[in-house]
């Protein structure tokens, strides 16, 4: 008699515990149905605000008070969210209108010494006259910046450093009265490797204390559309088959490097693999150039060589990658590039959500290569391996970190002990 009693009672614990633990689950994921958000709906508009606020208007040089809105944005950015800031100003080819790069530094245990691994992210934040220039290059920034909030969130400490710029001055204009960068492309970025990176690189070594840089520019127009994206320049690369066989659509981040850059370019594509929303996908085109590019491949692959990322591959063992939704060759931007129709009209949650992958993906990317150490987060945030994240996102979890599997797990304990004790009162 009582071995029945007991067994029923035990089936109904049983049963009882599975409950609590499937309801404890669900409790912390994102219910299923009419009221499932996108995975990185919370980045997604994190991203919408600071695009609205601060990065969708002119930011020319002719309209100062755009530009300097947003580069104080950057500047206390960078500030809140712990970093050392620095701000380098140039001389350009104007007199009248110096440039400003903005530089947030995340010094890792190794910092200004020669067994530094620096990885350095850039962006640049101005834009051509007559333009919004929310793709080009808005996007850039504020993915930039929220990568960087992602990355010092939990006040985790690594091995090595991570330094983001915001460069000033990307543009190439006709020579008038009002440009500032004519007979170069990309003076900020340029002023920067030459005058503040080389002697920061010296002064902890040598160059070999540099990781890589990753240059963001105009990353934020997906398209999956058939046919939104034109091949032409893009012709001759191994994955271009792969792209015709889905009927040309601009549904990819495209990373361009040399054959120098392939453990770079091919860490951040593993990263993004790992992410959920396989409809964002991810290209990388490997150029046929080995390091500096020779004047000869510099005509050759010309339509590739016409962004920051130039700068850092024009040093000797410099390693760069430059990200970028192919610009003038994919959907609307084929009208909209560098011209009024660069605005927040053309903004869409789909775009927004490409462009949340991307952080998660490089925020992931900094974590392994500046070699975060886990255990040093903030005790309430831990453990947030990004790989850890990852596994939460996947079940439907956004925003909130890894570790919400414990309370379950805890309750399950404590209602067991509670029947278990029970049963051996009787
Ligand atoms: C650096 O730039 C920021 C943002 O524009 C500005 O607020 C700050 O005063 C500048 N600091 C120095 C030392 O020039
Ligand atoms: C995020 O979710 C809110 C609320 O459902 C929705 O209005 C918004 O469009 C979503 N944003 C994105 C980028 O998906
Ligand atoms: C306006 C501006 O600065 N745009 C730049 C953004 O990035 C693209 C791609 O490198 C440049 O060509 C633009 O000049």
């Amino acid at each position: 008699m009582a071995l029945i009693v007991w067994l029923i009672t035990a089936i109904a614990v049983h049963t009882y515990t599975q409950d609590v633990y499937v309801q404890c689950q669900t409790q912390f994921t994102v219910s299923s149905g009419e009221t499932e958000l996108p995975v990185f709906n919370e980045t997604a508009e994190n991203l919408r605000k600071n695009l609205v606020d601060y990065f969708s208007t002119e930011r020319h040089h002719r309209s100062p008070g755009a530009k300097e809105k947003a580069r104080d944005f950057i500047f206390n950015s960078f500030v809140s969210y712990g970093m050392r800031v620095e701000n380098q100003t140039f001389a350009t080819e104007n007199i009248k209108y110096p440039g400003d790069n903005i530089i947030g530094i995340l010094d890792g245990e190794y910092a200004g010494t020669r067994n530094d691994k620096i990885t350095l992210v850039g962006a640049n934040y101005d834009t051509i006259r007559d333009t919004d220039g929310v793709d080009d290059n808005g996007s850039g920034v504020v993915a930039m910046l929220e990568v960087a909030k992602e990355l010092t969130k939990k006040g985790c400490k690594r091995k090595y450093t991570t330094i983001f710029v915001a460069f000033d001055m990307d543009e190439q204009e006709d020579e008038d009265s009002i440009s500032a960068c004519f007979s170069r492309i990309t003076c900020g970025s340029s002023s920067f490797v030459s005058d503040w990176l080389s002697p920061y690189l010296l002064r902890s070594g040598d160059q070999k204390v540099i990781n890589g840089a990753i240059i963001l520019e105009s990353i934020m127009n997906f398209d999956d559309d058939e046919n939104s994206q034109d091949i032409s320049n893009y012709r001759g690369f191994d994955n271009i088959d792969e792209i015709e066989a889905n009927e040309n659509r601009g549904d990819f981040l495209a990373v361009i490097g040399r054959k120098l850059d392939a453990d770079l370019a091919s860490r951040i594509e593993e990263n993004w693999e790992d992410l959920p929303e396989d409809k964002y996908k991810i290209q990388n085109f490997e150029l046929n150039i080995e390091g500096v590019p020779s004047t000869i491949d510099q005509i050759l692959h010309m339509y590739f060589m016409q962004s920051d990322h130039f700068n850092f591959w024009n040093e000797e063992g410099m390693k760069a990658v430059y990200l970028t939704d192919t610009r003038d060759a994919r959907g609307i931007m084929k009208e909209c590039y560098h011209s009024p129709c660069d605005d927040l009209d053309r903004v869409t949650d789909d775009k927004l959500l490409f462009l949340a992958k991307t952080v998660h993906a490089l925020r992931d990317s900094l974590h392994d290569m500046s070699e975060t150490d886990f255990n040093s987060c903030k005790p309430e945030l831990i453990p947030v391996s990004a790989k850890d994240l990852d596994l939460v996102v996947k079940k439907g979890e956004l925003g909130t970190e890894a570790g919400s599997g414990v309370p379950c797990i805890g309750m399950v304990t404590m209602v067991s002990t509670l029947a278990i004790m029970v049963l051996f009162a009787h």
